[in-house]
Order: C-alpha cells, then sequence, then structure tokens
C-alpha cells in the first residue's frame, strides 16, 4: 500500500487520511493527508518566497528545464504508466496517450514561450516623439484544480504555460487520482534542483473540495478543470478575490455526420469521440445527428464496428477500459434507463461488465433518442453513442446548439469546404472535422468553453499569456527644443500634431 505525506507538510500526520483506491481491483491503494485551509496557506507561502527568483531566469532558460523535465517524463514511462492506470483503471493505450499529449503539449510551448514572453514594441499616437513597450510579467504564484479523468493532462496543461510564464505553482489534484501527479511533481522538483533553482517552486496540496475552495482564497490566479456546478463556486469565489480566473468545465458535444461523409471512417470515428477513456473525458462525443439519408447506413456500420471493441484493462489491445468511480457508473446506468424509459432503443451494450471489474460499463449504441431524454441534455461520463436522424444540415446545426454546453463538436464529412462553413455555425470552443479530439493534440490552438462549458481558454499563445500580467510603459523623448513646458494635454503643439496626423495617416504605411 501507498502512503504518502503531503509534500513538503511535515506535519501531516495531523490531517484526515483520505483513502485512493484502484476502480478495477477495488483495492485501496492508499491514503493522502486532507490538508487544511493553514496549510494550503502555507504551501502558497513556500512557492511565494522562490516565485521571483524564478521570475528572474530568462525565459528561453525556463523552457530549457522545463524541456529536460519533459524528456524525463518520456524517458520514464514505464515508471509513471503504472501509478496512472492503477488510480484510473485506463487502458495502456489511454494512459500512453495521456503521456503523448504532455509531451506534445511541453515540446509546443517550450519552443514558443520564450518569442512570446518577449517584450514588445506597440504604435504610439506620434512615433516620432513617443515610444510603447509591453513586458509581460507573472501573476505570481497561480493555483490548479484538477479533475480524476485525465490526472496528468489536465494538471499539466495548464500548469507548463504558468510554470514557462515565470509563476509559482500550487496544484490540488483530485482526490480520487492524486499519485501520478505526486509523480510528476517530483521528477519536476529534482530538475528545478538540479538546474540550481528552488524545488519550493512547485507543492502539491492534496485534499478534497474543502482543499480546493482554501487554494482559491490564496493564490493569485486560478485554473479549474471540472464540474459545472464546482466551476460555478470557484468562479464566484475568484471573482469576490478580483483574481482572474478560468474555468474549464463540462460537456455535451455534439457530432454530425453529412451525407457524403465515409461511412466507415465516420462510423469508427465516432466510436472513438465517445469512448476514449471510456467516455470520460470532457470533449467526449455524446450526442450524433446523422442525415437521413445515410442514417440506415451508418448506424448498421456503428453496430459492425461496436461489436469489435475489446473492453478490458491489462489486454494491450483492449480500446475500452473501466470507468473510475461508482458515482459516474450509477449516473450512466440512471441515463440508458431514463432514454429507454423514453423510447430509445438500445442496439449494442448497454449493461456493466462485473466479469471484467467492478466499474465496467458496456459501449452502449441508442437510437430513437430525442432532447427531453438526460442523455441528450446532460453531461454523459461514460460510453454511451445516442444517435438521433436529422432532416438536414439546418436541422443538424440547430440541435447541435440545443444545449447549455458549448465546449467542442465534431464533423463528419469529405467535403472539407461544406464541413469548414458549418463548424462556422455551432456555438463551441472549437471544432474538429473528420477525427474528434483534434483539439487535445494541437496545442498551438485555443480551447475552453462557451455558455456552461466554462470561461477562458488553454492551449495556443492564449493559453499562456492568461498567465502574465502584461505592463505598459510608454515614454516622450525629452526633445526640449521642440516639446515646450505647457500646463495642459491640448497645447497648441499637440493640436497642430494631432490635426495633421489625422491629414496624412492615411497615406502611412
Ligand atoms: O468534479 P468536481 P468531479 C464533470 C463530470 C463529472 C463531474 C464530477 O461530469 O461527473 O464533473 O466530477 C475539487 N472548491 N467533470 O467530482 O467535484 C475536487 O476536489 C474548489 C468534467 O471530479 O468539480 C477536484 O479536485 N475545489 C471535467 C476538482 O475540484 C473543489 C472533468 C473537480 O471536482 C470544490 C471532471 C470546491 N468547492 C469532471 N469541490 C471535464 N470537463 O473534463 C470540489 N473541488
Amino acid at each position: 500500500m501507498m502512503s504518502v505525506k503531503a509534500p513538503e507538510t511535515q506535519d501531516a500526520a495531523h490531517h484526515p487520511q483520505i483513502p485512493v483506491m484502484n476502480p478495477v481491483t477495488g483495492e485501496m491503494i492508499g491514503t493522502i493527508p486532507a490538508l487544511d485551509r493553514q496549510a494550503v496557506a502555507d504551501a502558497v507561502g513556500r512557492a511565494r518566497a522562490v516565485q521571483p527568483a524564478w521570475e528572474a531566469v530568462s525565459p528561453r532558460d525556463r523552457a530549457r528545464i522545463v524541456r529536460g523535465w519533459s524528456e524525463d517524463i518520456w524517458a520514464r514511462q514505464d515508471e509513471i504508466i503504472p501509478i496512472l492506470r492503477r488510480e484510473t483503471g485506463k487502458t495502456p493505450g489511454d494512459a500512453f496517450l495521456e503521456i503523448a499529449a504532455q509531451d506534445n503539449l511541453n515540446a509546443y510551448y517550450t519552443k514558443v514561450a520564450p518569442r512570446l514572453l518577449r517584450p514588445q514594441k506597440r504604435p504610439t499616437l506620434f512615433p516620432i516623439i513617443h515610444s510603447a513597450t509591453v513586458t509581460y510579467r507573472a501573476r505570481g504564484v497561480c493555483g490548479f484544480i484538477t479533475p480524476w479523468n485525465y490526472p496528468i493532462f489536465l494538471a499539466w496543461i495548464d500548469l507548463v504555460p504558468a510554470l514557462l510564464a515565470g509563476n509559482g505553482i500550487v496544484l490540488k489534484p483530485s482526490e480520487v487520482t492524486p499519485y501520478s501527479s505526486i509523480w510528476l511533481a517530483d521528477r519536476l522538483r529534482e530538475h528545478l534542483s538540479r538546474a540550481g533553482q528552488s524545488p519550493d517552486l512547485i507543492q502539491i496540496v492534496t485534499g478534497d473540495g474543502r482543499t480546493g475552495a482554501a487554494l482559491v482564497e490564496f493564490v493569485d490566479y486560478i485554473a479549474f478543470t471540472g464540474s459545472t456546478a464546482t466551476g460555478r463556486k470557484v468562479g464566484v469565489r475568484a471573482a469576490e478575490r478580483l483574481i482572474p480566473a478560468s474555468l474549464e468545465l463540462g460537456g455535451n458535444d455534439p457530432c454530425i455526420v453529412l451525407d457524403d461523409a465515409n461511412l466507415d471512417m465516420a462510423a469508427t470515428g465516432v466510436l472513438v469521440g465517445a469512448l476514449e477513456n471510456t467516455g470520460q473525458a470532457c470533449v467526449s462525443t455524446e450526442r450524433v445527428y446523422v442525415l437521413e439519408s445515410i442514417y440506415d447506413a451508418f448506424v448498421a456500420k456503428v453496430q459492425h464496428y461496436a461489436g469489435q471493441i475489446r473492453m478490458g484493462v491489462n489486454d494491450p489491445d483492449a480500446q475500452v477500459g473501466s470507468m473510475t468511480n461508482e458515482r459516474e457508473v450509477q449516473r450512466v446506468e440512471a441515463q440508458v434507463a431514463d432514454a429507454v424509459e423514453r423510447g430509445a432503443r438500445i442496439l449494442h451494450g448497454g449493461r456493466r461488465r462485473p466479469d471484467l471489474g467492478p466499474l465496467f460499463f458496456e459501449p452502449t449504441v441508442l437510437v430513437d433518442v430525442t432532447h427531453e431524454m438526460t442523455l441528450m441534455r446532460d453531461e454523459t461520463f461514460g460510453p454511451l453513442i445516442p444517435i438521433m436522424k436529422v432532416r438536414d444540415e439546418d436541422e443538424a446545426v440547430r440541435l447541435a446548439n440545443d444545449s447549455n454546453f458549448g465546449l467542442s463538436a465534431v464533423i463528419f464529412s469529405d467535403n472539407l469546404g461544406r464541413a469548414q462553413r458549418l463548424a462556422e455555425r455551432i456555438t463551441s470552443g472549437d471544432v474538429t472535422i473528420n477525427k474528434a479530439h483534434l483539439n487535445f493534440y494541437t496545442p498551438s490552438v485555443p480551447m475552453g468553453g462557451e455558455k456552461d462549458s466554462g470561461v477562458g481558454r488553454r492551449n495556443g499563445p492564449e493559453g499562456l499569456m492568461r498567465f502574465v500580467r502584461p505592463h505598459s510603459v510608454i515614454l516622450q523623448r525629452p526633445w526640449h527644443w521642440l516639446i515646450r513646458p505647457y500646463l495642459a494635454h491640448h497645447d497648441p503643439l499637440t493640436i497642430f500634431m494631432y490635426k495633421l496626423w489625422r491629414r496624412v495617416r492615411r497615406w502611412l504605411p
């Protein structure tokens, strides 16, 4: 059994312990301390004390250190993948994808961050006399509250850019899956120490929602990933404290299959989009709208491929693993029961698989679904694939947008121009065409939610620049032969210059 002391907390024994379970075997892996408000304040204080020294390191050197850490994770994936799988029940493939996505993200940010963080010259009103520069200062200490479905990726996707921007870091991982983050943080500490930096820069505070709520009280920025209900509470408190926040919340992502799509690619693509990580992904495909002319053929293909899916946890070829917690399995069961009661038909799956483990649930294809059913309205965090027939593109878009959520969406079509035009009509942070989850593997583009799916964007330059405070310096040259003392801004020279500028600016580059 693993027992982990609260990192950097000497009196961890005085905190209540939370058990961490293996979802596949039902056994307890270990316990983590539930840190209280004072312990969280102390952790933020430790990061705050060493953050200025880290910010003083050039962005290029920061990127070099983070890159070394990332290479180390890649080289030691045989160590981290078992830790990740033991606390989540992921298949080997799903666990590997977290490492690969993390590696891809690091490669992107360590390359672009030094350039994006460079001071920038900006245009001024009278460029010969004035000059303006914007520099990017770190926010200070950034807090991260993360969920259990992608314990590595959904933490470090935000944490890495914050670190590169010169911030101190305090991470509260999900109490369901804390160990992989603790392992990653330990590796980062080693790399910081080797580079002559203080390992205190990164702090982990373990605990449940109370520890998360305490973290919001002390940091200068909070990045939250999790449910809409909790995200709303975090956002309210951040607003009261006047600290910026990004909230990456739930989704109920639609997928539209157009009549010119390749049906084999679309059917397998829908299954991958809905079943990756056993459907426990914020950007999971959760509603499928298919044009009526291809509906029957498409549904037959989905049934055909669903029949080939392998479930398991130690099988390297398994596509679908265990779910991670009992509460989510019960929610999936309730959604299926509600749909069937309201007239849906199950074409494949529909039940638990206790023969494989306590939290296995079969990939489940449902048809004759409507928007009155909870699985079409609420977030589904499991392997459900509800398919609905639509008359045309307009009906598909109307139904896709008929949701409180707006995280991501997928379109399948061989006519890329048509698909791109349709993508512009969907209310979501992003749309991927002909493959789900491309947003996970394209760290250069911003990703985030509309409506109840959240506030703010991760990834891309936007995902980095939220962790800095732009600081502007605008100067006037001391040309005393031209600029005379005057007691108001509207001196004759300024008025003359402005009128002149108005006349000439249309001819200037
Ligand atoms: O989320 P919570 P959970 C959705 C998904 C899932 C549901 C619940 O539908 O079924 O959320 O998952 C911490 N102040 N998503 O229970 O409760 C908590 O300790 C501050 C979608 O994991 O929101 C954990 O670290 N923090 C999502 C984190 O918040 C608090 C991914 C998330 O917990 C807190 C995961 C509080 N008051 C779940 N209460 C996605 N979009 O990927 C709890 N926490």
